[in-house]
């Protein structure tokens, strides 16, 4: 049975033990359940730094050092990155008005180690690692994500000297998303785990708030196509938002039902060059780049996510966390691995930049097949988009 069935089992599984348990049970479930939820938190956690690092230097390296890559890399990296920051804030922003979670207080036992936010100035200034190897051993991301795009900058301009790091970073991400899908394949127990004593607790008002972020997440990936990769394909790549999405059908297909941007890869250069026209040299190097670097979907699930969880435990985010968040949310993404549930391991990243509980995973891993779906479907997509657009602006350079 696949992956993504036996989460949603386990999902399913939870609730019914949880509310069958109720709250007498709540003490050995504590005891006893509970530290199996958080050593699977644990395991997402130990993956975050080498996932991000490795899938971040290999991403910048691969834009190669040749002018024409050079002026592409810089569009494309702009067109990725304003998009995704731009899925941020529609995440962010509808899941304000949606409220998701709200009047949910999960006061948990322990207050979750909330960090003091700091000020917007401090991240900037904090981004640039003085200490990269600190920065890993306390998991701090931000100055990871800029240390790992050094790494890949510097690579590309030694050349062939660059080469063996090149290898070995490259084989750090296979091993890594390797490690995510064998983490991902205990998810339906450290989901169990980490989910009965929350239902046993909180009974079902912990449930129904669930159907929330489904629904907002939803909105939030279908608006994002429908406003920003339409102005994208027809302002840009020149070509009606109708046929762009007719032509991508089958590539959509493929990711709301594989959950993978890597599968999805093959058909995705194809109907970008058969359907719609994009020139090959350009596919060939944008697409691949998009996949490893570019989710928009991702980022949308990571905003409706933060300010879910921030609900449920009762948090008020304040404005410089919201703008931590995009930040984070926007680097995160570029490090999301294009395989199945790498969002999960990405949203605990912006959770821990923001000082959020890392426990409130648990409730959305319940539901991330669900979430991956349309995430992967969106993030794809704007790969494609982005395509066209540099594809048609490349015309005769
Ligand atoms: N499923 C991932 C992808 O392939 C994205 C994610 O998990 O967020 O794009």
């Amino acid at each position: 049975m696949n992956l993504s069935i036996k989460i949603f089992i386990s999902l399913l599984l939870s609730v019914i033990v949880g509310l069958i348990l109720g709250e007498e049970n709540l003490p050995w479930l504590k005891a006893y359940i509970a530290p199996i939820g958080t050593m699977f938190i644990n395991l997402i956690k130990m993956i975050i730094v080498p996932v991000v690092l490795s899938s971040l230097v290999c991403g910048v390296a691969s834009l190669g050092d040749t002018k024409k890559l050079g002026r592409i890399g810089i569009k494309v990296i702009l067109l990725y990155l304003v998009t995704t920051a731009i899925a941020l804030i529609i995440g962010l922003g509808l899941a304000s008005i949606l409220q998701p979670g709200v009047g949910m207080n999960l006061v948990p036992e322990k207050a979750p180690d909330i960090k003091e936010a700091p000020t917007f100035i401090t991240v900037l200034v904090n981004m640039i690692p003085a200490n990269p190897i600190m920065s890993m051993a306390t998991a701090d991301m931000l100055p990871i994500i800029v240390f790992a795009l050094a790494i890949g900058i510097g690579i590309t301009a030694v050349g062939q000297k660059g080469q063996p790091l090149l290898n070995f970073f490259d084989s750090l991400a296979e091993v890594s998303y390797k490690l995510i899908s064998m983490i991902m394949s205990l998810a339906p127990y450290g989901v169990f785990a980490l989910l009965v004593p929350v239902v046993a607790e909180n009974g079902p008002k912990v449930l129904l708030p669930l159907l929330s972020v489904i629904v907002t997440v939803y909105i939030g990936c279908i608006l994002h196509a429908l406003i920003v990769y339409s102005s994208i394909v027809s302002a840009l790549g020149k070509i009606s938002p109708i046929k762009f999405f007719k032509g991508m059908t089958e590539a959509m297909l493929l990711a709301f039902t594989t959950c993978s941007s890597a599968a999805t890869l093959p058909i995705n250069m194809k109907n970008c060059e058969e359907k719609l026209g994009a020139n090959k040299s350009v596919a060939s190097f944008v697409l691949p780049l998009g996949a490893t670097i570019n989710m928009d979907g991702t980022a949308i699930y990571q905003g409706v996510c933060a300010i879910f969880i921030a609900n449920i435990y009762g948090i008020d985010l304040t404005m410089s966390q919201m703008i931590m968040i995009i930040i984070s949310g926007t680097l995160a993404s570029v490090g999301t691995a294009g395989v199945p549930g790498a969002g999960v391991i990405m949203l605990a990243l912006v959770l821990q930049t923001v000082g959020l509980p890392m426990e409130g995973i648990a409730l959305v891993a319940g539901i991330d097949r669900v979430l991956d779906m349309i995430r992967t479907c969106l993030n794809i997509t704007g790969d494609a988009a982005v395509t066209v657009a540099v594809s048609q602006t490349e015309k005769g350079k």
